[in-house]
């Protein structure tokens, strides 16, 4: 049994403004109750997403000699939890993270695009080399653009059918993962979800949400550090999937209420509160 903490390695940018990744991810998996050890793999001024020429500092730099440092004074890590990379050789780098600590949970969020859609700077050799550690990870968090990208499809168009939902989960636990979580999917029933495939037990779960109509960057970190930390705290996959659901649907309609300007992302000082408490939800059902 561990004396301490559970401690992750995060691998993603520090956006300074806009509410996203390492911003998001240090409180959410520190106020569950585990170390986060964040490894940036850039320093931006702002997300991406809408405030013009960002100011930026590439990382890959950096990455070696920090693994280096942490083999050489034996640190220990239950997890390495990928995200946001800002250059194609930072792809063998996390991959050498895992290789160091192979008893660590891998976790990779395949961070390239949202609504159809890559993210700025996203080339394809950024594309194959996600997928790489895609096939490497225990457990994968696309949304549904994300999704098609690793299984090489076009986006889907409109709403999915369960049989049509069941198959893009099962395609991509082929890909290598243990657990699939597909966040943002419209399905045919009208349900705004987030799906999950778990291939040890084939067994497939939905949890329905309510479809709140703004985007606000950062909540796919939100979730998948939510769902990081909820699995490490033990929690069943849907029961760790919902809790992220039912974090991020809290923390949207709370933003939601202030009416402020969606780039600035999601006012999680208002909500984190909420995770210290371990709710066990009941929203999650067989798909
Ligand atoms: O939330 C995903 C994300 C992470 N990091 C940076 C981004 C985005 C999405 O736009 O721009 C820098």
């Amino acid at each position: 049994m561990l004396s301490r903490p559970p401690r992750v390695a995060a691998i993603h940018d520090l956006s300074g403004f806009g509410r996203c990744s390492l911003s998001v991810i240090l409180p959410v998996i520190s106020v569950m109750g585990m170390q986060v050890c964040p490894i940036p793999t850039a320093i931006l001024s702002t997300h991406t997403g809408g405030f013009g020429e960002v100011s930026q500092r590439d990382l890959t730099d950096y990455m070696e000699p920090c693994l280096d440092h942490y083999r050489k004074v034996g640190l220990e890590f239950e997890c390495i939890y990928t995200g946001y990379l800002s250059s194609p050789d930072q792809v063998a780098h996390c991959l050498q993270f895992f290789d160091s600590w192979p008893g660590a949970l891998k976790v990779v969020d395949p961070v390239m695009g949202d609504h159809g859609k890559l993210y700025r700077a996203f080339t394809r050799e950024m594309v194959e080399g996600i997928g790489r550690m895609a096939r490497k990870a225990q457990v994968i968090t696309p949304n549904l653009t994300e999704a098609a990208i690793l299984l090489g499809e076009a986006p889907a168009a409109g709403a999915l059918s369960t049989a049509a939902a069941r198959s893009m989960l099962a395609r991509l636990g082929e890909l290598g993962p243990e657990k699939v979580v597909v966040t943002g999917v419209t399905l045919a029933t009208g349900e705004y979800v987030n799906l999950c495939y778990d291939r040890e037990h084939n067994s497939f779960w939905k949890s329905v949400g309510d479809y709140i109509p703004v985007h606000y960057p950062g909540t796919g970190d939100i979730f998948a550090a939510v769902l990081t930390a909820s699995l490490l705290q033990g929690d069943s996959l849907p029961l760790a999937m919902d809790r992220a659901a039912r974090y991020v649907e809290l923390t949207i309609k709370t933003t939601y209420s202030y009416s402020t300007d969606p780039r600035e992302g999601v006012m999680l000082e208002r909500t984190l509160e909420w995770l210290t408490r371990k709710e066990v939800s009941k929203r999650f059902q067989s798909l």
